[in-house]
């Protein structure tokens, strides 16, 4: 199983043009930056968990690179992002923040998703433009293609100037590769290339969904070579790769823009712990494929390209260490001072989290 997934093919080696090479030192250091903070924040979450103070984790740790790479390519909080329960340093680089995450975990007040009505990690945020996820899986991937169509009517109606960097000009979602395996998966992306939507698809295949392996969700090496039965671009890169990662979603954010349609980008990446809190995947995989995986660690990877590079010093990477730590303890703290919410606003027709009612 791992050494399919290792043997993939680079979608950078065969660009002429690198969009990663034209980004700032100091971009690349705001890259770093958010991939580090996800996983320190990450991490509390896991030892939050086992220490018994929050019920439940699912976590985004090995996804870093193609999630910050998605936020980093888009039009960061204008365009339509519909994410999944991974994408903690997707969410964190558009702009949701730890006190945000952490009040999810504790199911505290304030909450932004939901008022602490959903589960953590269903991460939706109004002010920039994150929808809310249901859990059933793959339910995101038609209600992101639907959002791309309504930016391609404005558009055609004249109502949206294509220049206008105010508005979205895409709308992107993203999911696991065994969630491709669901109806709605195939629903969506055949209305993308029919109408031949400014969408994305992003698909984090970490080869596992919970216990199930990829091979046994499709009879075909990659996700992305299904994306021409529905008359869309596929592109595979590997995922553990940051700049890989944003040349392929810069890539399909030109294509959007550009009303040349819509791109599948399948990010290969793999998730070195278990699917959720709830999970023990030592029933379903080796600790020699975990660790063979844990060797292609996307923030070691990155870390060691910009220190190579002289983009980014010891001396930057302790205060960056020292900033996350910080930041994750406070958010900590913020949320376990703060009050569980209160019952009322369920009823109240006026609040943001009450039914909406349907004739
Ligand atoms: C329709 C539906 N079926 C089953 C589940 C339970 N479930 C939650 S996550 C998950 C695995 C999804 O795997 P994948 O799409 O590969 O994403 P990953 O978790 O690996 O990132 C399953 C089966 C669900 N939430 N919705
Ligand atoms: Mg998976």
């Amino acid at each position: 199983m791992s050494d399919k997934a290792l043997d993939m093919t680079t979608y950078r080696e065969e660009m002429d043009e690198r969009p990663s090479d034209k980004l700032s030192p100091q971009t690349l250091l705001e890259m770093f930056w958010y991939m580090l903070l996800s996983r320190r924040l990450d991490e509390r979450s896991w030892i939050l968990h086992r220490q018994g103070r929050i019920p439940f984790h699912i976590s985004g740790m090995g996804h870093e690179a193609c999630q910050v790479a998605t936020a980093f390519a888009i039009n960061r909080g204008i365009d339509y992002v519909h994410p999944y329960y991974r994408d903690l340093a997707m969410c964190l680089a558009i702009g949701i923040t730890p006190r945000d995450f952490m009040l999810s975990l504790f199911g505290k007040a304030g909450e932004i998703s939901s008022g602490a009505r959903q589960m953590p990690s269903h991460f939706s945020s109004r002010k920039h433009n994150i929808l809310s996820m249901s859990s059933p899986v793959a339910t995101q991937v038609p209600q992101a293609a639907g959002l791309a169509f309504a930016i391609k009517y404005r558009l055609k109606m004249g109502l949206q100037d294509p220049n206008d960097t105010a508005q979205p000009r895409l709308a992107i979602t993203s999911l696991g590769e065994g969630s491709t395996s669901q109806g709605e998966w195939h629903e969506g992306m055949n209305w993308a290339g029919v109408h031949k939507l400014p969408f994305i698809c992003l698909v984090e295949n970490n080869i596992y969904a919970i216990s199930v392996p990829v091979d046994q969700q499709m009879a075909v090496r990659n996700v992305a070579d299904r994306a021409a039965a529905y008359g869309v671009e596929g592109v595979i890169v590997d995922g553990n790769d940051v700049l890989a990662s944003y040349d392929a979603m810069a890539y399909a954010v030109q294509r959007a823009y550009s009303g040349e349609g819509p791109t599948l980008v399948e990010a290969k990446t793999y998730r070195p712990v278990p699917h959720s809190s709830d999970d023990d995947d030592r029933s379903y995989r080796t600790r020699e494929e975990v660790e063979q995986w844990k060797r292609k660690d996307p923030i070691q990877r990155f870390q060691a390209v910009l220190q190579e590079r002289g983009i980014l010093t010891q001396e930057q990477l302790d205060e960056y260490e020292s900033r996350a730590r910080q930041m994750v303890d406070e958010a900590q703290k913020f949320a376990e001072d703060a009050p569980y919410p209160e019952i009322e606003p369920n009823l109240d027709p006026n609040s943001v989290y009450a039914p909406v009612e349907v004739d």
